[in-house]
């Protein structure tokens, strides 16, 4: 049965706005079809800081594939599109993160949905509240729109013609 995923998108390194549109090309197909693509943004970056501003943006798409062959799918694009210039710990090419399953939550050892992280960036609740405002957290509980109400503090801009 098909379920409805989003997938968070994120580039700081080469042509941000080429890698983006390559990653997308490259995941979309008949066992992932991308649905509805959020605007890109500028944003800081978080965590490390010492490194380029990301171009960032977020997917829907309805997938038959299982959680971890869907993880296994996003981690052959991100080699395909970051292996070349990727620097340990460093920029990246290409990030692509698994944000939410349908109403699955997953806790293994290389895999955890939600997104444990997505709930305080920024960079990820901005372009998902495009898209889907309402959808709410499976465990937070709270709407995408409340949870970015919450968060503060972090550079995120919306290109235009995006
Ligand atoms: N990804 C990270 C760490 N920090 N900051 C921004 N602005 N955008 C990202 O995609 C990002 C980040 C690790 O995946
Ligand atoms: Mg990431
Ligand atoms: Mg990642």
């Amino acid at each position: 049965m098909a379920k409805t995923v989003y997938l968070a998108l994120g580039s700081n390194l080469g042509d941000r706005a080429a890698n983006l549109g390559e990653a997308i090309r490259l995941l979309d197909g008949p066992e992932l079809r991308v649905t509805r693509r959020s605007s890109i943004y500028e944003t800081a970056p978080w965590g490390l800081a010492a490194q380029p501003w990301f171009l960032n943006m977020v997917l829907e798409a309805e997938t038959s594939l299982l959680p971890k062959v869907l993880l296994g799918r996003t981690q052959r694009v991100e080699a395909r599109l970051g292996r070349k210039r990727t620097v340990l710990n460093g920029p990246r090419t290409v990030d692509v993160d698994i944000l939410l399953y349908g109403r699955f939550v997953i806790e293994s050892e290389d895999l955890t949905i939600p997104h444990p992280r997505m709930c305080e960036r920024r960079f990820v609740l901005e372009p998902l509240a495009e898209i889907a405002p309402d959808l709410r957290h499976p465990t937070a509980g709270r709407t995408i729109r409340e949870l970015l109400a919450d968060v503060a503090g972090q550079t995120v801009n919306r290109l235009k013609e995006s």
